[in-house]
């Protein structure tokens, strides 16, 4: 097997070092969502479906994660099943967390703003997940706010997600990304979509319809230097989202039940997401599923037209 690049401390798998160098699509995708995001063995089978997705439409799957202290860019096969087994024994990794997992040369399962920042060194523009985290239900006294919004303040790279889930308090969230400068554009709607259901009462700030309405839109940030990231939240497919009302009602029963454990910090969206599912016997773990594997074609297609774009 070639040696994978090196860039820096970052190691970048030679398929996806290659497609950089030449300017094709690449598109990164997060390993919380792997470790934590799901439980084994679904987490692994959609981990690989998505990137089967992404290769069939065009553009180079980039998995992010730091294995035994080393971020990498693009893992293989053998990797991504370390990581789903490793589930919770591999730390959730947020911009915080970086320099104390490579220190100890630990295995770090990056989140959003962690992948948006290691992808951002690679040169990766367009990152697909299924959901972000946002500014948690009273989030004005406990400050929970997740650090992806900062990120997206911070780093040029488009984040294409469902997204936010109403575990979290989604008006609020929309206001943290407008302070941050956050650039958001919903898909083929007008409405912001709240993960699970199509529809969270709250207009989304920009419209886009296509694919290459995406890339244009990312296109013109990256031109004019903003710096700023873009999210782009695609609502859940229509035969999912019957499920919506379902979830939730088991998402309230899990808010309550993480107030009453007083589960707070890093620990909270692990726990809703897991309990969410339990409450829902497997529903929402289905929904979720489908909607990142959604992302990742729209997402696909995204980092297909802004590659043509900019070459
Ligand atoms: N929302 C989901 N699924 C997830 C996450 C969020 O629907 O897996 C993960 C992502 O990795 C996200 C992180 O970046 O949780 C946010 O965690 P926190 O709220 O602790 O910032
Ligand atoms: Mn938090």
């Amino acid at each position: 097997m070639k040696n994978s690049k090196r860039l820096g401390y970052i190691k970048i798998a030679p398929n996806v070092a290659d497609a950089l160098t030449h300017g094709d699509p690449v598109l990164a995708l997060e390993s919380t969502i792997i470790s934590h995001g799901m439980p084994y063995p679904q987490n692994l089978e959609c981990a690989k479906e998505v990137e089967s997705i992404v290769r069939k439409n065009g553009a180079v799957p980039a998995t992010i994660a730091i294995l035994n202290g080393i971020p990498c860019i693009g893992l293989n096969n053998e990797e991504l099943e370390t990581l789903a087994l490793l589930g919770k024994n591999a730390q959730k990794t947020a911009r915080r967390d970086i320099p104390a997992v490579i220190a100890v040369k630990g295995n770090g399962a990056t989140t959003v703003s962690a992948t948006m920042f290691f992808a951002s060194k690679a040169g990766i523009s367009v990152f697909v997940t299924g959901g972000i985290g946002g500014v948690h239900r009273h989030g004005e006294q406990t400050l929970d706010i997740s650090s992806d919004l900062t990120e997206l303040g911070k780093t040029p790279v488009a984040v294409i997600s469902a997204g936010v889930k109403s575990i979290l308090d989604i008006p609020r969230t929309l206001e943290y990304m407008e302070t941050q400068g956050v650039t958001v554009a919903a898909y083929r709607t007008h409405e912001f979509p709240a993960f699970f259901t199509e529809s969270s009462g709250c207009e989304a700030p920009c419209l886009i319809n296509t694919p290459e309405d995406g890339a244009r839109l990312i296109d013109a940030s990256l031109k004019h230097g903003l710096g700023s990231g873009i999210l782009i939240a695609v609502p859940i497919p229509k035969e999912y989202s019957a499920s919506g009302n379902l979830i939730e009602a088991a998402i309230q029963t899990a808010l309550n039940e993480a107030r009453e454990q007083n589960i707070t910090g890093n620990a909270a969206t692990p726990f809703l997401l897991a309990r969410v599912n339990e409450l829902t016997k497997g529903a929402s773990l289905a929904a979720n599923i489908a909607l990142v594997k959604n992302n990742a074609a729209i997402g696909s297609k995204i980092a297909v037209a802004l590659a043509k774009i900019r070459k």
